[in-house]
């Protein structure tokens, strides 16, 4: 081995200031921006064109059929894009969208990348092309190492590299100077191994993607109904009579989402649409495995929709909540005085609130707000779906905790039709919390934990996602290992970001792409290429299949049907069983090597720590899976006090300095979160061009620009100024004193200490930012 020995816990980089990273950035070149009108019906004939095209293009007609007509079929593969449940029954043939084929598209790719591409590759070079090339390169094949002082990674036998992992960790001064990240397509079964190694370990720190997505709905949801989890069942929605929609975009993150509120409108419901864009995807929709919408003929969908100012959701909840207490008819006060607590204090709030600063900040006149809640007031059947346009807020957990709020001012929780639907993000990243993937594990877990495998795991609550970085960056973590992901990408303050990554001693990434974590790295840093989840998983001559968890709690199989990238892949499960092997050596407990030979022995451990699955081997046998307990979708709240709570909060101010507008970072029609897929945002009619930043008329004038204008981006929070070149302005339909632009290009412009009050989620949502034209 040439690399250095093991070093001393307290040598090495991290005792030298950070090193700036501006590598960590995204190329600033433009593309060639066109232009078309936005769309106002999502989906529709083009969409299968598109995705046939991808999956054609880049997986070849049988690598990409075959892994098509398993995706979401009972005992097939779990789609890898995103959480939404499967029917229960009736599964159509194309069980699929657009954004399900991209990505099995993405993943099924039929080029390869070898060490014989980094040998002639530097990561300087390579830092320099852009995240899509990055995607269009192949799927990685063999371990890879970058050793210290050079700037090629190349092979590493998969021992040597867990050997040298090992010594790293066990060089440490503390088991808390390793940091393990995890990225929410990870397996239950991978998951569950990789808590338990971590903690054998000896630390909590298990930062995960869930603390910059959806951990203000966790962090809002367990002190109000008990569990940080959604209430409500795919079978609700044809039950609803009314559908609030806010902060998301399901015509292209949830796209199967939309055959669910195509079904709701037949039966009655009504949807109301709370975003500060027009989005195709809540107009109307044209179902693509229907004839009708093949045609082009769409089923309208948002009754109401309320073009809400970014940030402004917690007053227009508050209003549409005064405006029924003001009627006096529309609380169900039986629902209220049984199965609830702490409304009086909760409806002193709504009297404070002055209907002057409610529609001031949610820039939604009195008379839509009455016509909110005309609505909610003649339905009693409702459920509220919300994603990153709630939760990426300073006063997200505030806000969230309104939506339940409005929902308990009419029972409408713990029945059917009815219920809290926090929209998740990444195939498994309720599974994975669900496993142990948290840096504040309650009690109970960690003593069934060490009572099943005879340990005493760590009680310190470990490092989140931000707090990780201020950890890398200050030299307290010197190891940082990735399950799957894009960390430096997707995290905040990507300069920040880049620094922290730098001062570690080992950075170690489990990929199935290059991604630009890659690039920027620890004195050493490795790849570890695993298989995909469309891939045929075999153990010991067997072949397995992986559980995920959905976003309403259906635990089902996943089954790779493909013959893998490369021989040289291991499992994710492989990979850790390994890893803790060569790490904790004789003085584990637990039979590693025996578990990732067979999965389901791994799930007979996770039934002996975790309620709710038991049977689990049968039952995730069956076609559909199994539902984990849900006891506020029975109408009982398991909270200190049995009740649900109507939470208190005064009507937070937000706001920017007068000259300053609020940026949102958010997802093109094209790309999963960091991976890019193509350069469209289709829906939006903006093509070919990612460098954008969408503003309205009356700012692009007041700021002395022009639709097409070249323009740098800074933003300020507290005193600190953050740069991103070259965007170009797109006239655009947001209200005033907002614009938009893409993640991750902007993330440089995220500040890391700007984050949500409880959850500690980045507030990639709400950046306050200038705009002036380029000097270059
Ligand atoms: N194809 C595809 N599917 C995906 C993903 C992907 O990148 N691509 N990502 C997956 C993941 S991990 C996640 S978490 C989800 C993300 O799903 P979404 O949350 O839908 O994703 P974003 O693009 O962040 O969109 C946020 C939406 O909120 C709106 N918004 C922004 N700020 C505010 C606000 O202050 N108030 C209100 N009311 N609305 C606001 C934006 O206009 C936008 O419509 O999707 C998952 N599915
Ligand atoms: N500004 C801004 N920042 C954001 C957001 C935002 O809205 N705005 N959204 C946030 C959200 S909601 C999330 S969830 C995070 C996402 O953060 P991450 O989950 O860290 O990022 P992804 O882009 O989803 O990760 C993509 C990488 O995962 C790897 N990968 C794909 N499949 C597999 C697999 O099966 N196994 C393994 N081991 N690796 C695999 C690939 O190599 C790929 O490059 O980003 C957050 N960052
Ligand atoms: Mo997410």
């Amino acid at each position: 081995m040439d690399h250095e020995p093991n070093p001393s816990a307290s040598g090495g980089p991290a005792d030298q200031p950070p090193q700036p990273a501006p590598e960590a950035l995204c190329p600033e070149e433009f593309t060639g921006l066109k232009l078309s009108k936005p769309k106002t019906a999502a989906a529709g004939a083009t969409a299968v064109v598109v995705s046939l095209g991808h999956v054609f293009g880049t997986a070849g007609i049988r690598q990409g059929l075959r892994a098509l007509t398993t995706l979401n079929q009972a005992q097939g593969l779990d789609c890898p894009s995103c959480a939404w449940p499967d029917p229960d029954a009736h599964r159509s043939f194309t069980e699929f969208c657009e954004n399900g084929a991209k990505a099995v598209a993405w993943e099924a790719d039929t080029r390869r990348l070898t060490s014989e591409f980094f040998r002639t590759h530097s990561i300087d070079e390579l830092a320099k092309e852009s995240d899509y090339w990055h995607g269009q390169q192949g799927r990685l094949t063999e371990p890879l190492v970058l050793r210290p002082g050079t700037r090629h990674y190349e092979p590493i036998s998969w021992d040597e590299a867990f050997k040298l992992v090992a010594e790293e960790l066990n060089a440490l001064a503390s088991p808390d100077e390793a940091l393990f990240y995890t990225s929410g397509r990870t397996s239950n079964e991978a998951a569950f191994l990789y808590q338990l190694f971590v903690r054998q370990f000896g630390t909590n720190n298990l930062p995960d993607c869930s603390n910059m997505c959806h951990e203000s709905s966790g962090s809002a949801l367990v002190p109000s109904v008990g569990i940080g989890k959604g209430t409500v069942k795919l079978e609700d929605f044809e039950k609803s009579q009314l559908i609030l929609i806010l902060g998301q975009n399901p015509g292209t993150n949830h796209p199967r989402m939309l055959t669910a509120l195509q079904a709701a409108k037949r039966a009655g419901s009504k949807i109301v649409a709370i975003n500060p864009l027009k989005e195709a995807g809540l107009l109307a929709f044209r179902n693509p495995q229907e004839v009708r919408g093949m045609l082009g003929f769409g089923t309208p969908l948002a009754d109401l929709y309320l073009q809400v100012r970014i940030g402004g959701d917690q007053a227009l909840l508050k209003g549409v909540m005064k405006a029924l207490v003001e009627r006096g008819t529309a609380l169900d006060r039986v629902f209220i005085a049984e199965k609830t607590d702490g409304f009086d204090a909760f409806a002193a709030t709504l009297t404070e609130a002055s209907w002057e600063q409610i529609t001031a900040q949610s820039g939604i006149a009195r008379d839509a707000i009455e016509q909110f809640a005309d609505l909610v007031a003649a339905n009693e059947r409702i459920i509220a779906c919300w994603a990153m346009g709630l939760t990426q807020h300073k006063h997200a957990v505030a806000t969230i905790q309104e939506v339940v709020n409005l929902l308990l001012m009419r029972g409408s929780i713990g029945k059917p039709g009815a219920g809290l639907c926090p929209v998740r993000g990444h195939s498994n990243v309720q599974g994975d919390r669900t496993m142990g993937i948290f840096e504040k594990p309650a009690v109970w877990f960690l003593d069934a934990l060490g009572q099943e495998f005879n340990f005493t795991p760590p009680p310190k609550h470990g490092f989140d996602t931000v707090e990780a970085i201020h950890a890398m960056r200050d030299g307290r973590a010197k190891v940082f290992f990735a399950m799957g992901g894009n960390f430096l990408s997707a995290t905040p303050d990507t300069e920040v970001t880049g620094a922290a990554l730098k001062n570690c001693r080992l950075t170690v990434h489990v990929s199935i792409k290059l991604n630009r974590s890659h690039l920027v790295t620890g004195r050493t840093a490795l790849i570890l290429p695993c298989l995909g989840r469309t891939e045929r998983d075999t153990q010991n001559g067997k072949e397995q299949f992986v559980t995920t968890e959905n976003s309403m709690g259906v635990v089902q199989m996943s089954r790779g049907s493909l013959v893998p990238a490369s021989p040289h892949l291991l499992s994710e499960v492989a990979v850790i069983a390994r890893l803790a092997e060569a790490t904790l050596g004789e003085h584990s407990s637990v039979p590693w090597r025996e578990l990732a030979a067979d999965y389901d022995l791994i799930r007979e451990r996770i039934e002996r720590v975790i309620p709710g699955f038991q049977d689990y081997n049968a039952r995730a046998r069956q076609p559909g899976g199994f539902y984990l307990p849900n006891s506020p979708r029975e109408g009982s709240f398991p909270t200190d006090t049995g009740k649900a709570r109507f939470t208190s909060h005064p009507l937070h101010e937000v706001g920017v300095e007068p000259g300053q507008l609020v940026m949102m970072t958010i997802r093109t029609h094209d790309q999963f979160n960091t991976t890019v897929y193509g350069l469209d945002d289709r829906y939006r009619g903006i093509k070919n061009e990612r460098r954008v930043v969408l503003m309205n008329t009356a700012d692009i004038r007041a700021a002395d620009l022009t639709a097409g204008a070249v323009v740098d981006l800074t933003s300020h929070f507290h005193g600190d100024q953050r740069v991103a070149r070259h965007f170009i302005v797109v006239e655009y339909d947001i209200p005033p004193g907002c614009c938009a632009t893409y993640f991750p290009e902007t993330n440089v412009l995220v500040p890391l200490n700007s984050t949500a009050d409880i959850s500690n989620t980045p507030t990639s949502k709400f950046v306050a930012v200038t705009v002036a034209r380029s000097a270059n």
